[in-house]
């Protein structure tokens, strides 16, 4: 595997890698959490875009993705996850299915680098260390067939969310050696 996997604790707004991810709606409508920082941050260019996004292409569907730029924020485009609401139903699938949409979504664009929140574990209920072994194990499979991209991050809100990522990871690279 090429590709660096970090973690880091911090605002996602403020990272610089190439793409940040967005915990998006099906509608793309950004009102709170990462969405809300997101929107608020970058200005008013990506609640447009993503009107636009919604208006050509339709809802996106929960477990996929869309891309737009990133507004003032210093990466060059956010791509809007949707991940599941715990209580769906087939949640894990469907967080899989998300996170992998995005990395697609970031080859389709020549993106080298791109940062993670962790997707569904705000408003959206999804515990945070399912979430940390679901994402982190499929972005590492993802990193093993795609040698395209240079580096993943992982962008932690609270020491909390950071302390449950990081043991996973070393439990997930354990595992397998
Ligand atoms: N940087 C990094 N992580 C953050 C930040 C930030 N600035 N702000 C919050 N988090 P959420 P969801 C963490 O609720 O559960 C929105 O309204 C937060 O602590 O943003 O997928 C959308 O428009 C949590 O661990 O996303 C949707 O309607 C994680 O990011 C809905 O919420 C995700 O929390 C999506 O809900």
């Amino acid at each position: 595997m090429n590709a660096k996997i970090e973690i880091v604790r911090g605002d996602i707004t403020e990272m610089t890698n190439e793409a940040i991810v967005n915990a998006a709606n099906e509608s793309l409508r950004h009102g709170g959490g990462v969405a809300g920082a997101i929107s608020r941050k970058g200005g008013r260019a990506i609640q447009m875009e993503s009107n636009e996004w919604v208006r050509t292409h339709g809802k996106v569907q929960t477990g996929s993705a869309a891309i737009t730029s990133a507004g003032n924020l210093p990466s060059k485009y956010v791509i809007h996850a949707v991940g599941p609401v715990m209580g769906s139903g087939d949640e894990d699938t469907k967080l899989r299915s998300a996170t992998i949409s995005a990395l697609n979504i970031a080859l389709d664009h020549q993106i080298k680098s791109i940062a993670f929140p962790a997707i569904s574990t705000g408003i959206y209920g999804y515990p945070i260390d399912r979430c940390a072994r679901i994402m982190l194990s499929t972005v590492k499979d993802y990193l093993l067939e795609h040698d395209k991209l240079d580096r993943v991050t992982f962008c932690l809100f609270d020491q909390t969310g950071f302390d449950i990522f990081t043991q996973i990871w070393q439990d997930i690279q354990t595992q397998k050696k």
